[in-house]
């Protein structure tokens, strides 16, 4: 068994467009009725991919969801043709793009029954994003599939909203150690709506059958949530016994902070003050939302979106820490700009699993021939642009089914998705 961090980025669909579907996300607010560009949204997470494999990372791949979603309109009584408009955007989303909330991941080593635990985010707060977890499911279970080193879980009840792995992280000084899992949950957010229950995270960590002695639920300030941290992950991010977070971040940083220095005393706490990096500037920037990562040569480079080296407090806070001698030694700039604008950075388009590789189904794996396949059917067929009321356009809906069916048409998954 290699146990490795692979990343799993979710293609960004035909459909993606800007609805302004997310109150509490700022971007989505903001970006509302703009003209959206998915063909060079697409284009440019396939190049974060290639980045990354680059770099000696092992990389893996989620396919778009069908969109519009013809059978979760059925299920509310309607169709793509009848749809009320206060559901029409919701159908068209792209939001599964934002793998990062697909799931929960626990590795083998933290499970009772040494199994990785993957369990499917209910997603429940929002309309738009409700409806992802039934085929996110079937992803899982399919890429997932080894019963002997898998446990895939449906979604907790949606009286309890979950939204995966964006609020959860895991810290340890080995891989193959178990880890110490955290759990940040919401419990007010100001003016905006809470969308990680923590009876949700305390059932995931159930169905994983964590122990209870290394797992810790951590509230978020309210003060985060109120400036646009709709997920933990806009705030904080994690890797092996790195914690890198805003002061705000969380509701009781000391006890948290204690608690994990207690359970991991190789932890390493990179807090960013609030008076170098205000949260407004955090959030606009997405500094947090960076992919922290380990290089195989070793040192950890952490991997951020465009605007976090345009947001000049930001960047100058950067450029002093991987001057010092911390453990993030490194920083990569890649442009996500078509999610970006939606609220989704590096970190949000990628759902970690530490697994060997060669036990996930090899569809869902890249390398760069298969991107350079996906690249070439994206170029031929994803929509190069859409303003919101092209939605209501027939012709635009079947020829977003079709580029859909010939992306998986090259990735070999015909029938099964
Ligand atoms: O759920 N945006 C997503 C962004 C998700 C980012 N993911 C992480 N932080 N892990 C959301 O708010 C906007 C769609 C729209 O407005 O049309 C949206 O759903």
């Amino acid at each position: 068994m290699r146990l490795v961090e692979i990343n799993f980025d979710g293609i960004i669909g035909p459909s993606h467009n800007y609805s302004g579907l997310s109150l509490g996300n700022i971007a989505s607010g903001t970006n509302k009725g703009s003209v959206s560009y998915p063909r060079a949204a697409a284009l440019q997470g396939l190049d974060k991919m290639r980045h990354n494999l680059r770099l000696g990372l092992v990389q893996g791949l989620f396919p778009p969801q069908p969109r519009p979603d013809r059978s979760w309109l059925a299920n509310l009584g309607t169709s793509v043709e009848k749809v009320p408009p206060s559901l029409r955007a919701a159908a068209f989303s792209a939001s599964a793009m934002w793998a990062a909330n697909a799931a929960t991941v626990s590795p083998a080593p933290d499970c009772a029954d040494g199994l990785c635990h993957l369990t499917v985010a209910n997603l429940r707060t929002m309309p738009h994003r409700s409806h992802e977890w039934p085929h996110t499911l079937a992803q899982l279970r399919l890429a997932f599939g080894d019963a002997r080193h898998f446990a895939v879980h449906g979604p907790v009840p949606a009286t309890f909203g979950d939204e995966g792995a964006a609020n959860h992280m895991r810290l340890t000084d080995a891989h193959a150690a178990p880890g110490v899992e955290i759990f940040v949950y919401g419990d007010r957010g100001g003016a905006f709506p809470v969308r990680q229950h923590v009876e949700a995270s305390r059932a995931v960590a159930r169905f994983h059958g964590l122990d209870p002695g290394r797992t810790l639920f951590v509230a978020q300030s309210e003060s985060a949530i109120a400036a646009g941290a709709f997920h933990n992950d806009v705030v904080a991010v994690a890797n092996e016994t790195v914690l890198f977070a805003h002061e705000q971040a969380f509701a009781d940083r000391s006890d948290f902070y204690a608690e994990l220095r207690r359970l991991l005393p190789a932890v390493e706490i990179v807090q960013v003050p609030a008076s170098a990096v205000t949260l407004e500037e955090a959030i606009a920037s997405y500094l947090f939302n960076g992919q922290l990562v380990t290089l195989p040569a070793g040192g950890m480079a952490l991997i951020i979106p465009e605007e976090a080296r345009e947001t000049p407090s930001v960047w100058a806070w950067l450029e002093a820490l991987v001057a010092g001698n911390g453990p993030i030694r490194e920083l990569r700039v890649v442009d996500v700009r078509q999610s970006m604008a939606n609220g989704g950075g590096p970190a949000c388009l990628r759902l970690r699993v530490v697994a060997d590789p060669a036990t996930i189904d090899p569809r869902f794996l890249a390398d760069e021939a298969k991107l350079e396949r996906l690249a070439k059917v994206i170029e031929d067929r994803w929509p190069e642009r859409i303003a919101p009321d092209d939605l209501l356009q027939p012709a635009l809906w079947s020829a977003m089914e079709a580029a859909r069916s010939s992306l998986l048409a090259e990735l070999e998954l015909t029938g099964l998705l």
